[in-house]
């Protein structure tokens, strides 16, 4: 199938949902190229679509510069990173990738808490650096039969929570509206966090949820409190979160996600209570393909005048 439209990838997207691209439409590789500015002016008036991945913005200044421009399909679930309010103005359609990224991500988490709790890496590395032959490993914390906060119970919030139950843990939650769920509803997030061991982060990013945890959420979390964030990195005051980590205000953390990614601060970095993940939530070859499968699908659709899979606009 052709069809005879002009795609800009905007961020290198699995090899294979590239092909599949570059056989159904005139793909523009911006990723590719070293001056991405001048790129972008010598295409902008042929751009139909784009195919993008975050952490890639899509502002308003890309969008106003593209004339034709009718569809954005991210690949991934948040799409923070566009400006929505923008393409709708401009009549341009917004698709994101829901769904088929909720099993990793909640497979993440779950490795992130246990991660944490039972410090796994720190053991690994005491083994690696031969610490085994002189002394013990110092013991861990019992996470099975702890208390579970979830913040944000979306579709991936409900899988976290899913499999946190075979840990008999007791989970409660804190999201906008309350869910029919059998899980404990905290209508304020400060009572969550008082009530749970681990408050565990996957809400939206954007400005309605900048820095929601912050150090009044982190002082009732306490000092045997754990955080997970697998959300996005402006959910959480990081700077609080480091004083909070530092000072022994809460007790650990499993991050996933960060302020001004890919930069993490020393500070952070330093700290021997947190285990911190380059944003790999969702990054496994099977899932990585279903979402760039998604978007590319998404953009057939709207080319094709049939109806999106997964509209944001
Ligand atoms: C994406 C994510 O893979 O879905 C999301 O919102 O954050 C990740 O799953 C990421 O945006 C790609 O960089």
């Amino acid at each position: 199938m052709k069809i005879d439209k002009n795609i800009l990838i905007m961020s290198r997207f699995p090899k294979r949902v590239i092909s599949h691209f570059d056989e159904t439409f005139n793909t523009f590789k911006i990723y590719e190229k070293v001056d991405k500015e001048k790129y972008l002016i010598d295409v902008s008036e042929k751009i139909d679509g784009i195919a993008v991945m975050g952490p890639t913005v899509v502002s308003a200044d890309i969008i106003n510069s593209l004339p034709k421009l009718k569809i954005i399909g991210n690949f991934g679930v948040g799409f923070d990173a566009i400006d929505i309010k923008k393409a709708t103005d401009a009549n341009v359609r917004v698709t994101n990738t829901p769904d088929v990224l909720n099993d990793e991500v909640a497979d993440t988490a779950v490795a992130l808490t246990l991660s944490v709790y039972r410090k796994i890496i720190d053991a690994n590395q005491f083994l690696l650096n031969k610490l085994w032959l002189k002394s013990e490993f110092p013991l861990s914390r019992k996470f099975s039969g702890s208390k579970f906060g979830i913040l944000g119970m979306g579709r991936i919030g409900k899988a976290i929570a899913q499999r946190i139950e075979a840990f008999n843990c007791d989970i409660s939650y804190h999201s906008r509206n309350k869910k029919d769920l059998n899980y404990k509803y905290f209508p304020k997030l400060e009572n969550l966090a008082e009530h749970v061991d681990t408050l565990c982060v996957i809400t939206p990013g954007g400005h309605e949820t900048k820095h929601l945890v912050n150090k009044n959420i982190l002082k009732k979390l306490g000092e045997n409190g754990v955080i997970i964030n697998i959300a996005r990195g402006s959910v959480i005051d990081q700077t609080a979160l480091i004083e909070a980590l530092k000072t022994g205000t809460i007790s650990g953390a499993g991050l996933d996600v960060f302020e001004d990614e890919p930069n993490v601060p020393e500070d952070l970095m330093n700290l021997n209570n947190v285990v911190l993940l380059p944003h790999v939530g969702s990054a496994t070859v099977e899932t990585r393909y279903q979402m760039g499968k998604m978007v590319y699908d998404n953009i057939v659709a709207f080319f094709k005048n049939e109806k999106l899979l997964s509209p944001v606009n």
